[in-house]
């Protein structure tokens, strides 16, 4: 087995330590960095989004399996820099204002850079202006959170906020979490609405026009 096959398998398990070495080994290999993030994270974040939708796995796999990945990404994140590997896109997700639950944000934003995207996490309880601001520093995207039926009534005011600062053409805006679904998203003029976050990152993949 090659050391990209075992990097692969090592995410796919959801094996940390596996893939921390998994990673060294390719690079002492002489493995290019894209080629070990699009031919081993990427590919392997896209079978566990895959099999979460096969419902093979449940969210603490993928959980499990991003948390691997990330400790991957974390040592190869230096050496993509220095390489100017480009990203598919800059994505902010956060969770809104007046709202702590954050697995579930973690885990769309652990799955959009598994897909190869920049991601700013912006943490919880994030007024419309921190969102704002997310879309003046370049995000193409933002993803907002809410789990809660109090909380789900920030977001059409981020959305209000995007228009009256001139942004709302410049950014994507999709929304998520357990109280949210698609009439919402429509009815406060989201883009889109994704209800697990493997498929947060095909609308996101779709909405940007990247693969
Ligand atoms: Co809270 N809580 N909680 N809680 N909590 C819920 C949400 C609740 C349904 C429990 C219940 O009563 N049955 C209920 C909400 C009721 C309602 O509004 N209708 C509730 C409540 C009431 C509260 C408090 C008000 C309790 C209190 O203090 N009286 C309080 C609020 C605090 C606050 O936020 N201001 C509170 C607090 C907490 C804890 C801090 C204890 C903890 C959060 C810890 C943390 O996040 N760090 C907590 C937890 C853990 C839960 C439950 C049990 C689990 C939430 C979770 O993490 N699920 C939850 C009950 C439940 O859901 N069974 C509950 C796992 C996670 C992977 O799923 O977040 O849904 P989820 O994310 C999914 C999708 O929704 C989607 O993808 C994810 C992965 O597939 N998704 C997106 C999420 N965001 C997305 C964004 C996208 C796309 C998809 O695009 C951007």
């Amino acid at each position: 087995m090659t050391a990209l096959e075992e990097l692969y398998n090592a995410v796919v398990e959801g094996d940390a330590e596996a893939c921390r070495h998994g990673v060294e080994t390719a690079i002492a290999q002489g493995q290019n960095p894209a080629t070990i993030l699009n031919q081993a994270l990427i590919a392997a974040m896209s079978e566990v989004g895959a099999r979460f939708e096969r419902e093979e796995y449940y969210v603490p796999e993928m959980l499990i399996a991003a948390r691997a990945m990330q400790t991957a990404l974390n040592v190869l994140r230096p050496l993509l820099v220095e390489s100017g590997v480009k990203t598919k896109g800059n994505v902010a997700v956060g969770t809104v204002q007046g709202d702590l639950h954050d697995i579930g944000k973690h885990l769309v934003g652990m799955m959009l850079e598994g897909a190869g995207f920049a991601v700013t996490d912006l943490g919880t309880d994030v007024p419309p202006a921190r969102f704002v601001q997310a879309a003046r520093d370049g995000a193409h995207l933002i993803g907002m959170s809410a789990l809660l039926t109090t909380t789900m009534t920030r977001m059409p005011v981020v959305i209000q906020s995007l228009s009256q600062a001139g942004l709302r053409d410049k950014v994507r805006v999709i929304v998520g979490g357990a109280p949210v679904n698609q009439a919402f998203a429509d009815k406060i003029g989201a883009d889109g609405y994704a209800p697990d976050a493997s498929r947060a990152v095909a609308l996101t993949k779709a909405l940007l026009g990247v693969d």
